[in-house]
């Protein structure tokens, strides 16, 4: 399927404001994927598929959710449901079959331990399109022009102290994942030291 038959089955699926933050998604994750040396094409097919199902009504995520597989727990928070969905729309609507596409879909609101630089990538793009506007975005904008990791960590943290703030539940795994970032950069910072 080619990529305009996608972006069209995607804006039939939100409201315009929606749709223009995906466009943005998938220009900065194409970007981001060049700059990487990952495959452009898997960025932004993953980037213009992740919110498809963002809109859609919760009873009808819940009941599509109830036909899928959903990661642990995801269930608790239904703001988290979409990644999914959309991860399974991928593969019933689009045929697209490359499992790498479907985790970046799948995690890219909770992130997880050891994402992959897909994974990394269309997350990131969805932090920091252009239409993002958020206390520290240009930072987190910055560092992404040089490191995924250190980017993500930070994106992290302010997600949780955005929750945080409005006494949100947090997800668990969403904690595992800033915890496994800021791990990395701990490690490759003594690596640095020893040398
Ligand atoms: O779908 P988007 O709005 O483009 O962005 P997203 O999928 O990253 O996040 C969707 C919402 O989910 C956003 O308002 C932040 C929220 N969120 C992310 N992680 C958690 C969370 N909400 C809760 N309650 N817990 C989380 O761990
Ligand atoms: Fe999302
Ligand atoms: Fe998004």
């Amino acid at each position: 399927m080619q990529e305009s038959d996608i972006r069209e089955r995607v804006r039939a699926e939100m409201s315009p404001e929606r749709f223009s933050h995906t466009e943005g998604v998938v220009q900065v994750a194409g970007e981001l994927a060049k700059k990487f040396g990952e495959d452009e094409h898997r960025a932004r097919t993953a980037a213009w598929i992740h919110d498809i199902a963002r809109e859609w009504p919760n009873e009808q995520q819940q009941q599509y959710a109830e036909k899928i597989e959903i990661p642990s727990g995801f269930a608790l928070i239904p703001v988290l449901l979409h990644g999914p969905i959309a991860a399974h729309l991928a593969a019933e609507w689009f045929g697209i079959s490359d499992q790498e596409i479907h985790n970046a879909i799948r995690y890219h609101t909770t992130g997880r331990i050891g994402m992959s630089n897909l994974e990394m990538i269309v997350c990131l793009a969805d932090a920091i399109e252009p239409g993002r506007h958020y206390p520290g975005v240009d930072r987190i904008r910055e560092l992404a022009e040089k490191d995924l990791v250190r980017a993500l960590a930070e994106s992290f943290d302010s997600t949780i102290s955005y929750l945080l703030e409005r006494h949100q539940p947090i997800f668990p795994l969403t904690v595992m994942a800033r915890n496994d970032f800021w791990d990395q950069i701990q490690m490759s910072q003594s690596r640095e030291e020893t040398e």
